[in-house]
């Protein structure tokens, strides 16, 4: 069976989790806290991985393609949507690490590359309203990593999308995704 190893508040194990329920394979969540863990068992000491059989995955973007596939669905096939997730992979990069930093006591308004962290997230949330939103019950996976990506932003208040209209027309639209709901982050 499927083992995916993460956590229910990282974003990244949310879309594999999202592609794992709509995949109809039998997989089970073993929730593991990167942080406590001296040895989670992958390199990247982070979540989310996955394991089946002699199958080891690090990262969640082979994980996601990995079980559009096994299960017959299509991996984002475009470049430019591609490109629309790799935003949003880069967006959550430096959103997460800007976190992670503030909770281990550093200054990150204090610091030039941090500084530049911030901004980096501000360009790219601009950049992705400017993509065009999904129908309703057709989220690529693009649109469901910027989703993604977004909803996180907003559940750890790291920034606001107040000025991004499409985003939050985005969010509207996945907020009509059982699946996309079911895998909201816990509240406490
Ligand atoms: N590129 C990785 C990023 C994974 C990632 O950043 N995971 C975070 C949780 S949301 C993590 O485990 N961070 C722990 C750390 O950086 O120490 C992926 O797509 O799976």
């Amino acid at each position: 069976m499927i083992k995916l190893f993460g956590s229910l508040t990282s974003p990244f194990v949310r879309h594999c989790r999202i592609a794992l329920m709509q995949s109809g394979l039998e997989w089970e969540m073993v929730e593991l806290d990167i942080h406590t863990n001296e040895d989670p068992g992958t390199p990247t000491l982070r979540v989310p991985f996955l394991e089946d059989g002699d199958v080891k995955l690090t990262d969640s973007t082979s994980i996601v393609k990995y079980v559009r596939e096994k299960s017959g669905q299509v991996f984002i096939p475009g470049a430019k949507d591609l490109d629309r997730y790799c935003l949003a992979n880069t967006l959550l990069d430096a959103a997460i690490n800007l976190f992670l930093l503030e909770r281990s006591g550093i200054d990150i308004s204090a610091n030039k590359y941090t500084c530049r962290q911030q901004k980096r997230v501000e360009m790219i949330l601009s950049e992705l309203d400017l993509a065009p939103l999904p129908q309703a019950g057709h989220l690529d996976d693009a649109d469901y990593r910027v989703a993604v990506g977004v909803a996180w932003g907003q559940f750890r208040n790291r920034f606001s999308i107040d000025a991004h209209a499409n985003l939050q027309g985005l969010l509207e639209i996945a907020g009509k995704d059982p699946i996309f709901v079911e895998t909201k982050p816990p509240e406490s």
